[in-house]
């Protein structure tokens, strides 16, 4: 049959001739693709431009994805507030999957209306799964809800840098569609952060990944959280490989660690903790019963998560362990790795100020020149001084400390696959500079 006469052929030149759009679209209706969300299960929705330059840092990233984006659509999920907040694990998590999966059936439902009207979308995940193919070398997911959703109107980051929303608060989980046409309006970012600064976030954060200053220390977040997921899962493996018998694998993790995993693979993640979002007061919503009587708040809310005793996972010597030594007696540390191992040396230096662990560096003031050879030629300066860290892309200043190293020695240290004294013997590593610096260095990455 000539293509000509095939009939789905024919049909599209009839509708062609009849004028029914089939391409691009003419402007949408917010307040019609609104309803729509809302009536797929989504409780608030916002719109933005991609040139809204509010999102000038994520526009590449979501081009590289969708690169027919003009619109894109935020999505806003109500957390149910007392499941979140329930110390038991299995409750919050649960209500965490089901808020994630309502997001994800609402954006594919609108995905699917958009497409009936012969409008281009599609619906990245709102959490998991991921580009798991990127794992140690960059970002994983596809696009960035929390950018979106504050360009979109729906809230701004919080000091725990999770979006609260102007009604619900922190208990929102959030979602994208991406739009290949253009909106009659645009939303318009909020003029005030719902964040009252209260620090509760901080105050119940096992790990003190959350700093009562706003810093944010994403690293030993996830050894914990993610505990049972992707890094945590990963180390998990590692554990059984490395155990010669049941019983040695059962001195590495307990029967409660490893029946919580299986249910973790079989049930969706166990998230350790959401303590930061759990116990925020912000939000119309959820102010009332805190502004009421905060004491009374914090003895319904906040007490019963930080007395819980459980596991805390840490990374050795971090600044996540010497908090629950000092801030949490009462819970039982479990000492693990997470799964990151920087494939190169450039990945190394850029991930170096997730990994730092600032309180170990207190009373350290140096710069260290790092000079790669091998596989990778990299020089490097990094200042470490009043708890923070720069790195800079070759040599500046005076080095306290240098050290030259064969590029593939040095990632075998990191990944545990040999140590730093047999490299410096065999002078695979070369320190020069006092070695009480350079051991402090050390200290900074746990
Ligand atoms: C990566 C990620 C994480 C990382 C990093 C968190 C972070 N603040 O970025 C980890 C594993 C620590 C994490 C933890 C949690 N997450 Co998370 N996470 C994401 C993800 C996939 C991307 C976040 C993002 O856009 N980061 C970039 C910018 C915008 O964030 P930022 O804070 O300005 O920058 C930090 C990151 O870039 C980070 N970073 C950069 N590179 C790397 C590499 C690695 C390996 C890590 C760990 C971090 C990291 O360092 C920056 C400084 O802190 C989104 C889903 C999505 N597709 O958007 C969910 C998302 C942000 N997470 C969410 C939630 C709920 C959580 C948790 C409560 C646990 C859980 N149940 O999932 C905790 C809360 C931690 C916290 N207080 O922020 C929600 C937040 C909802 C809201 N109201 O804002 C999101 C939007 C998922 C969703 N669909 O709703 N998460």
């Amino acid at each position: 049959m000539e293509l000509y006469n095939h009939p789905t052929v024919r049909r599209y030149h009839e509708r062609k001739a009849a004028g029914t759009p089939h391409g691009a679209a003419p402007a949408l209706s917010a307040r019609e693709l609104r309803e729509i969300c809302l009536g797929a299960g989504v409780d608030d929705v916002g719109f933005v431009e991609i040139s809204n330059p509010l999102l000038a840092d994520q526009k590449a990233e979501i081009l590289k994805v969708f690169p027919w984006t003009r619109t894109l659509v935020s999505l806003v999920g109500r957390i149910n507030r007392e499941n979140l907040r329930s110390p038991a694990r299995s409750i919050a998590s649960l209500e965490l999957h089901l808020v994630e999966e309502r997001l994800s059936h609402a954006a594919t439902a609108f995905v699917s209306a958009l497409e009936r009207k012969g409008v281009r979308a599609a619906s990245p995940a709102p959490g998991f799964p991921m580009e798991a193919d990127n794992w140690g070398r960059g970002r994983m997911h596809t696009v960035s809800h929390k950018p979106v959703a504050v360009a979109a109107g729906l809230g701004k980051m919080g000091l725990h840098r999770n979006v609260i929303h102007p009604v619900f608060g922190s208990f929102v989980l959030l979602n994208t569609v991406l739009i290949d046409a253009e909106m009659d309006a645009y939303s318009t970012p909020l003029d005030y952060n719902p964040c009252i600064e209260c620090r509760l976030c901080a105050a119940a954060c096992p790990t003190g990944a959350i700093g009562p200053d706003g810093y944010f220390h994403p690293v030993n977040c996830l050894t914990h959280t993610y505990r049972e997921l992707i890094g945590g899962f990963s180390n998990w493996v590692e554990h059984i490989a490395d155990s010669t018998s049941a019983s040695e694998y059962r001195t590495r993790a307990s029967d409660a660690e490893t029946v919580s995993m299986w249910q973790s693979l079989a049930y969706g993640p166990c998230y350790k903790s959401v303590y930061c979002m759990a116990v925020c007061p912000a939000g119309d919503e959820v102010i009332p019963q805190y502004l009421d009587d905060k004491k009374a708040f914090v003895d319904a809310v906040v007490k019963p998560l930080q007395q819980k005793t459980e596991t805390v996972y840490v990374l050795p010597g971090s600044d996540a362990e010497a908090h629950v030594l000092g801030t949490f007696p009462h819970k039982k540390i479990r000492r693990v790795g997470n799964g990151i191992r920087p494939p190169s040396v450039a990945h190394f230096l850029a991930a170096m100020p997730l990994a730092f662990q600032r309180h170990q560096s207190e009373g350290l003031s140096a710069t260290y020149h790092f000079t790669f050879s091998g596989s990778e030629k990299v020089e490097a300066t990094v200042v470490i001084k009043d708890k923070t860290i720069t790195i800079e892309q070759g040599h500046a200043g005076v080095p306290d400390v240098s050290v030259q190293a064969d590029a593939g020695s040095w990632l075998r240290v990191l990944h545990k696959e040999t140590s730093m004294l047999g490299q410096i013997v065999l002078r695979r590593i070369r320190v020069k500079g006092p070695l009480t610096l350079f051991k402090a260095f050390g200290r900074c990455f746990a």
